[in-house]
């Protein structure tokens, strides 16, 4: 598979303007809970039944709302672009895929999916977990989100790392650069030559400057990169 020109990596931001909540703006998902009760493997052995109903409340929530511009926007450059584009995301919501993204990688895991602590297996959920369904294949009733949680190894590192490391343009969407290994892909980016953006609301975390920041709302700042990006091709 050649190496992408074009490498995105997006956050809750993305997501914002689709009505799903952020974690560290007001309101965010962390106000309510404690990142240590709901998103580390101590959280949920310690009370599991807390972080299945938080897991449940996000996938149904993020069921009942639809794809922002900023997400069709992304859709819309991968259709011309095919291959040179790779999106790296750190959300749990399949906004990019009904938005029709396809070259994606969900480093954090997606809530579209349940993860059997008993064999492995991640087969696609659409329901509740707090019920204790039974896992497909091995019929244990150990199913978890497939999500990453803290102190857990995200998905895809291998190629996302090639990817960052090997792209023209890495482009940051969303993100507050608080959480690694994403939020130190900027430095590598850079390290292996890429042109790098950021297009978020407010400053991040980054761990190096961009060589470009433009402030503003994803639903906004995103469709009119990527027009640039197609002028010419259109
Ligand atoms: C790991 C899934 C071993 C669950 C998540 C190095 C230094 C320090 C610490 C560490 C380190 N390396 C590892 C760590 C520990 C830890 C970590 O980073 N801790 C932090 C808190 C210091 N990392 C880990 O544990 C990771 N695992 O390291 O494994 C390893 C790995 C590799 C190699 C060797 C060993 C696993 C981390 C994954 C945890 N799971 N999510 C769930 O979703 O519930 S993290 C979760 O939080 C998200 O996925 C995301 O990553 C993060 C939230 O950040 P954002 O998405 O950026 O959202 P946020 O709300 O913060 O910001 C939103 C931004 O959008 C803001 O900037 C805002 O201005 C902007 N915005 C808002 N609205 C809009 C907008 N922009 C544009 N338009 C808008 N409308």
């Amino acid at each position: 598979m050649a190496r992408p020109r074009i490498v995105v990596l997006t956050g809750a931001g993305i997501s914002a303007e689709s009505g799903v909540a952020t974690f560290r703006d007001a309101g965010g998902l962390w106000e309510g809970h404690s990142v240590e009760d709901v998103a580390t493997p101590e959280g949920f052995a310690r009370d599991p039944d807390t972080v299945l109903r938080f897991y449940d409340e996000r996938r149904r929530a993020v069921a009942s709302v639809p794809p922002n511009p900023a997400h069709v926007a992304l859709a819309r450059l991968e259709a011309f672009v095919g291959d040179e584009l790779l999106v790296i995301t750190q959300n749990v919501d399949d906004l990019h895929e009904r938005a029709g993204t396809r070259n994606l990688v969900h480093m954090h895991g997606e809530l579209a999916r349940a993860l059997c602590a008993g064999c492995g297996t991640r087969p696609e959920w659409s329901t509740d977990l707090i019920d204790r369904p039974a896992c497909p294949r091995c019929g244990d009733r150990m199913l978890r989100p497939d999500v990453v949680w803290f102190g857990e190894m995200p998905y895809g590192l291998d190629r996302i790392e090639d990817a960052v490391f090997g792209c023209d343009i890495f482009v940051s969407i969303g993100t507050s650069g608080e959480v690694y290994p994403a939020a130190g892909y900027v430095a590598l980016a850079t390290a292996g030559g890429a042109w790098t953006i950021e297009l978020n609301l407010e400053p991040s975390a980054a761990a190096v400057p961009f060589d470009d920041v433009r402030r503003g709302p994803a639903s906004v700042l995103v469709p009119a990169w990527v027009d640039e990006q197609l002028a010419g091709r259109t």
